[in-house]
């Protein structure tokens, strides 16, 4: 137990704005202030051990206390602590990293340009995008559709091209020439569709989209492989080959954000690997450092990047710490224990399948309608009553409630709605899968008891 938790608590209350947070409710309970990590394991300034079923936010794909990332970070800082990529410099990690990435993303995806999160890579590819097709005397085909409750981060063009409401309503967005579609929710929304069947039809809202607006005003479209912040929606197989043939047919740019999928979240390199599409784009953060140090790629393809360099003229965009060098180290050693760990084909042949087997188990449960999961990202739907596929009237009680319980028996979920969220670090053994099932079982009991 840390000796001043109250003297801190009391400190974040009076001087620290949270993300995502009700701040005045947190003011009311005090902050959770986290200490310590090893393995999948985090610690509380209370002393309280908590497996991190969440991997941080998504991202510490390789587990916490990774002593060679530090040592990495530490040396490239003694050598070399910083130094742009702007005016014809850059530094040796940072072209290495770019290599790196261009071997590992698929197809043709070859040219990388870096940025510090997730939502930066996202509000690059719309400048990027729309400056690709004003270059070829396209001005007006600047429309990018994304998804209605997608997520693409807390910037403007992010949150513009998300689709959550909630962020919409606050500070005027979206931007103009941002539209939505519907997302693929088969459990919400497939009615008596088999799954394939309604991947398709919910991919053709794209091409309804695209002719409603007009296939010379569409750039691009853009979706998370599965959507993680709403709630892991995990598209039926055929969804994403009939995006991918839409985009070829209208001349659409297709943009797969990889900022959770990316870097093994499914136990391939990418999620356009896991449904087997090929995009123009990709947008990646997290995992490239499994959030060791804040840094995001966007990784373009031949085509994309071609136009940009010989019609583009000068790129007017760029951060600071684009490639930041330390950065750089800890991605390739990130990327490096990745590898050598063989951390994405234990997650595909060995724990992953166990995973999932221990996921459905947990369909069982009277409180779950759905058990859905893909590689090392899933998610349960809890619902008032098995034999319908309908959530609770008043939606999110019982998600945060079981979320409670769950950190009251040591176990990090995060919860959106009613769905309870699993992303555990990559690095997850089968006696740790064990300790989050009993967790899971134990706080869905507690908490069908609690609402009884
Ligand atoms: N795209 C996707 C698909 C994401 O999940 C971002 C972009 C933005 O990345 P940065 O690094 O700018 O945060 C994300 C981030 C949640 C939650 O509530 C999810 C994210 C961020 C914050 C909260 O699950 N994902």
């Amino acid at each position: 137990m840390v000796a001043n938790l109250q003297q801190l608590q009391a400190l974040d209350a009076a001087h620290h704005i949270h993300p995502f947070n009700d701040n005045a409710d947190l003011v009311k309970k005090g902050t959770r202030i986290l200490t310590r990590g090893e393995g999948c394991h985090v610690w509380d300034a209370q002393g309280n051990k908590l497996l991190d079923a969440f991997a941080g936010l998504w991202c510490v794909n390789v587990g916490y206390g990774r002593k060679s990332i530090a040592a990495a970070a530490a040396k490239q800082m003694e050598q070399l602590a910083f130094y742009n990529s702007f005016f014809q410099c850059t530094t040796e990690p940072t072209v290495h990293l770019a290599a790196k990435l261009a071997a590992l993303a698929p197809a043709d995806l070859n040219h990388v340009f870096f940025t510090n999160s997730g939502s930066e890579g996202n509000d690059t590819v719309l400048r990027m995008v729309r400056h690709f097709w004003a270059v070829q005397d396209k001005p007006e085909k600047n429309i990018i559709i994304g998804r209605y409750n997608g997520y693409h981060g807390s910037t403007v063009a992010g949150a513009s091209m998300g689709g959550m409401k909630s962020m919409h309503a606050q500070g005027g967005l979206p931007i103009p020439d941002i539209h939505h579609i519907e997302p693929p929710f088969f459990f919400e929304d497939g009615g008596e569709h088999s799954e394939q069947e309604y991947g398709l039809l919910a991919a053709q809202r794209l091409e309804a989209k695209i002719l409603e607006l007009g296939p010379d005003r569409v750039a691009a479209f853009i979706g998370e492989p599965i959507m993680g912040a709403i709630g892991v929606y995990i598209p039926p197989r055929s969804y994403w080959p009939e995006i991918e043939r839409i985009c070829r047919k209208y001349d659409v740019l297709l943009v797969s954000d990889e900022v959770i999928c990316g870097y093994g979240r499914t136990g391939e390199w990418f999620g356009a690997d896991y449904f087997g599409f090929t995009p123009d784009i990709m947008t990646t953060a997290k995992g490239l450092t499994s959030g060791y140090i804040p840094m995001g790629a966007v990784i373009f393809n031949e085509r994309v990047a071609r136009v940009l360099r010989d019609k583009g003229g000068e790129l007017t965009h760029g951060y600071t710490y684009s490639g930041h060098p330390v950065c750089a180290v800890v991605a390739l050693e990130n990327i490096r224990i990745l590898e050598e760990e063989k951390i994405l084909e234990n997650c595909r042949e060995n724990t992953g399948p166990y995973l999932a087997q221990r996921w459905q188990e947990l369909a069982e449960h009277p409180l779950v309608g759905e058990a859905r999961i893909a590689g090392m990202l899933g998610a349960l739907e809890l619902v008032p009553d098995k034999s319908a596929r309908r959530f609770f009237e008043d939606r999110g009680k019982v998600g945060a409630l079981c979320r409670t319980m769950a950190l009251g028996n040591g176990l990090i979920l995060r919860a959106t709605n009613d769905s309870m969220l699993l992303s555990p670090p990559l690095v997850i053994t089968r006696k740790e899968i064990d300790e989050l099932f009993d967790k899971t079982w134990m706080s869905l009991d507690e908490t069908a008891k609690a609402i009884a």
